[in-house]
């Protein structure tokens, strides 16, 4: 084993790291820091895919998904958003529940099994436009997971009708609500969270949401915002404090770092540039390294680019999202990717990589793997 360490890993530091991935121990702080430190990226990689091979072998992951954005009016106006106005602003919208429901069945016409709704917190949209929302859905397009609403969302309709997040969780899961989406994480330390998002909650309180969801038997996903002003410690211990939490509960299913995207946000000034490619790389790997726990990472080829996307499934990615469909905040904050990947683009760039593509759905059963080349 040494020998073949020594031929992909460059870096000495990383060698103890290769022995414990070898034997599949546990990371830990120091490790993570390590991981980040080291200029070997492709020693890095190298280690992550070891893992990702173990666990998923060939597949690779991605769903037949519809994004849907249903307003940008957010009195959080965290700095690093560009999508967010507030309430008045001309350039503010909110979709009508017939609009939503519209985009979902145009969408169910290419076979959708997922639609992802995330969007601003709105000071005049209550628990009932979502309650109505979820059952408008779950008529007009039946078998279609609901994949909505981010911790933050839901701690806020929480705290403006004076209920419990397992209260307003009950009411939606009973409406539709099928799992939550990893969004509102950013980065958990306060340091990072006065700078970027003040108004937004807790490190804490996000987990606490996810830890009740996963109590009711909701599963969801876990994100990092990373690319601004966190240090390399903030994003392990960002990491680990997931890791702490799916040892508890088992309820995530997919990590997914997103990359800072800073045009015409409040931050862009103090952080001009979009993340590296190699920052991007790693980040990916890292995580596929310390989260042992989670079974799925995921690049979010909005954000990174389809082609470093299909680069990344040699880091540590089995999961390559999906059709996506219709983006906003990503793209108001300067991401020059497109808007969709149809499915027969996502299976040229997974066989591309040499992998076997499987479609599956928001709770990673197989849709179809059958695919004719
Ligand atoms: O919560 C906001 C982030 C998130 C910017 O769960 C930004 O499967 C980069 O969470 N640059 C929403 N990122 C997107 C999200 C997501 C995406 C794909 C899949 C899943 C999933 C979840 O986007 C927000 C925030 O963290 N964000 N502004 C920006 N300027
Ligand atoms: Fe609002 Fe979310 Fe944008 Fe923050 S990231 S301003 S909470 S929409």
């Amino acid at each position: 084993m040494e020998e073949i360490l020594t031929n992909f890993c460059t870096d000495p530091a990383l060698l103890e790291i290769a022995r414990k991935v070898q034997a599949g121990e546990r990371l830990d702080f120091e490790d993570g820091m390590r991981l980040f430190r080291s200029p070997d990226l492709l020693g890095v990689g190298y280690l992550a895919d070891i893992v990702r091979r173990r666990k998923h072998g060939d597949r690779v992951y991605f769903v037949v998904n519809r994004h849907i954005n249903h307003t940008n009016i957010c009195v959080n106006g965290c700095a690093f958003c560009a999508f967010s106005k507030e309430e008045g602003d001309p350039a503010g919208y909110v979709l009508s529940l017939d609009e939503i429901v519209a985009r979902a069945r145009d969408s169910w016409g290419l076979g959708i099994s997922e639609v992802h709704i995330v969007g601003g917190l709105h000071p005049k949209l209550d628990l009932d436009y979502y309650l109505e929302m979820l059952t408008r859905l779950r008529a007009a397009v039946p078998g279609v997971i609901v994949q909505a609403l981010t911790a933050v969302e839901v701690d806020y309709l929480a705290r403006r009708h004076g209920l419990s997040l397992e209260e307003v969780l009950v009411e939606l899961r009973a409406a539709g609500l099928d799992a939550l989406p990893g969004g509102g994480a950013e980065v958990f330390a306060p340091r990072v969270r006065e700078l970027i998002c003040p108004k937004k909650i807790s490190g804490e309180r996000w987990l606490a949401v996810h830890e009740t969801a996963h109590r009711l038997g909701l599963c969801t996903n876990a994100t990092m915002l990373y690319g601004h002003v966190e240090t390399l410690a903030e994003r392990v211990h960002h990491l680990l404090q997931l890791r702490e939490l799916q040892d508890r509960t088992g309820g995530f299913q997919t990590f997914i770092p997103l990359a800072f995207h800073p045009r015409h946000t409040r931050l862009e000034a103090e952080v001009p540039f979009r993340t590296t490619g190699y920052d991007d790389l790693k980040t990916l790997a890292v995580a596929r390294l310390l989260l042992d726990n989670f079974d799925h990472i995921k690049a979010f080829w909005i954000m990174i680019g389809p082609k470093l996307a299909q680069i990344s499934l040699s880091f540590g990615v089995n999961d390559f999202d999906g059709t996506v469909v219709e983006e906003r905040i990503t793209h108001a904050a300067g991401a020059d990717t497109g808007q969709v990947l149809h499915r027969a683009e996502l299976l040229r760039l997974i066989r591309a990589a040499g992998r076997t593509p499987v479609e599956r759905d928001t709770l990673y059963n197989v849709v179809r793997e059958d695919f004719r080349h």
